[in-house]
C-alpha cells in the first residue's frame, strides 16, 4: 500500500474553493434527471459520443422500419383484407436483399468501432504518466515523471462535506491534470480488482492485481470532473470515488513543485504533518 501523504490541504481548501468558484457547474459530473452523456472532456469521449450516435440513429431507422412493416402486414394481410392468402414460399431477390442489407448495415457499424477501439487503446507519445491504483476500498495515484509524487485518495464522509461538495464523490486529496496534454494512464490493485471510471473522459478500465492496464487521456478542458470504482471489489465499494481537476500546464506545474517540495520536508523529518497549499486552486 502506498504511504499515506496528506499533501493537499484536504476539505476545507477544497471546499471553499468550489463553494466559491462555479467549479460545480464544471462538466464532469451527473445532474438530475439527465439524460444521454456527460459533455465529453477528452477526444476520446468525443468519438464514443459520436460512435453513439451514429449506432443510434441505425437502431432507431431499423426499429421504425421493422414496426412499419408489422402494422403494414397487419392491416393488409388480415383475414378480413386477404381471405384467400398465397401459397409463395420463396423470393430470392426478397432473400438476397434481407441477407446483403444486414451485412451492409453491420460493416458500417464496425468499421468506425474498431478505430475507435484503437484510437482508445494506447497513445503512442504520452508527454506524462499518471500511475493508478486500487486499494480496498481507495484510490493511489502516483506521478513518476514528476518527482514520484504519491498520494492516497479517500472518500470525504457525509457528514463532513462542505456546502457544494457532491455526496459520494468529495476525495481528500484528489487528482490533478494539466489540460492538453497527452497522459498514460497504467492502472493496477493492490488487492482486487477495481475499475476506474470518468464518463467525461470516456474512460472505463479494470484495475487488476499482479498486471498494469493502459490507457490514455487528452483533457480538452479545465475543470472538475468525477467517476467511481465501477468493479464490485466488496462491501465499500460504492465508497471509492474518483475526483480529477483539471488545470493548465503552468498551474499544474505549480501544484507539482509544491508537491515535491512537501515531500522533501516530510522526508527531512522537518515537519510531521505536512499540509501543502494546493495552488492550483
Ligand atoms: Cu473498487
Amino acid at each position: 500500500m502506498l504511504k499515506t501523504m496528506r499533501f493537499l490541504t484536504p476539505a476545507a481548501a477544497l471546499g471553499g474553493a468550489m463553494a466559491a468558484g462555479n467549479a460545480f457547474a464544471g462538466q464532469g459530473l451527473p445532474k438530475p434527471w439527465q439524460m444521454w452523456f456527460q459533455e465529453p472532456a477528452s477526444p476520446v469521449m468525443e468519438r464514443i459520443e459520436q460512435f453513439h450516435d451514429l449506432v443510434f440513429a441505425i437502431e432507431v431507422a431499423i426499429v421504425l422500419l421493422v414496426l412499419g412493416i408489422m402494422a403494414y402486414i397487419v392491416v393488409r394481410f388480415n383475414h378480413k383484407a386477404n381471405p384467400v392468402p398465397s401459397k409463395n414460399t420463396h423470393n430470392t431477390l426478397l432473400e438476397v436483399i434481407w441477407t446483403v442489407v444486414p451485412i451492409i448495415i453491420l460493416v458500417v457499424i464496425a468499421v468506425p468501432s474498431f478505430k475507435l477501439l484503437y484510437f482508445a487503446d494506447h497513445i503512442e507519445k504520452s508527454d506524462m504518466t499518471l500511475k493508478v491504483t486500487g486499494n480496498q476500498w481507495f484510490w493511489s495515484y502516483t506521478y513518476p515523471d514528476n518527482g514520484d509524487i504519491q498520494f492516497d485518495s479517500i472518500i470525504v464522509s457525509a457528514e463532513d462535506l462542505k456546502p457544494g461538495q457532491p455526496r459520494l464523490l468529495t476525495v481528500d486529496n484528489n487528482v490533478v491534470l494539466p489540460v492538453d496534454t497527452n497522459i498514460r494512464l497504467l492502472f493496477t490493485s493492490n488487492d482486487v480488482i477495481h475499475n476506474w471510471a470518468i464518463p467525461a473522459f470516456g474512460l472505463k478500465l479494470d484495475a487488476s492485481p499482479g498486471r498494469i492496464n493502459e490507457s490514455w487521456v487528452r483533457i480538452t478542458s479545465e475543470g472538475d470532473y468525477w467517476g467511481m470504482c465501477s468493479e464490485l471489489c466488496g462491501v465499500n465499494h460504492a465508497f471509492m470515488p474518483i475526483h480529477v481537476q483539471a488545470v493548465s500546464k503552468a498551474k499544474f506545474a505549480e501544484w507539482a513543485t509544491a508537491q515535491k517540495k512537501a515531500a522533501a520536508a516530510e522526508r527531512d523529518g522537518k515537519t510531521k504533518v505536512v499540509q501543502a497549499e494546493n495552488p492550483a486552486r
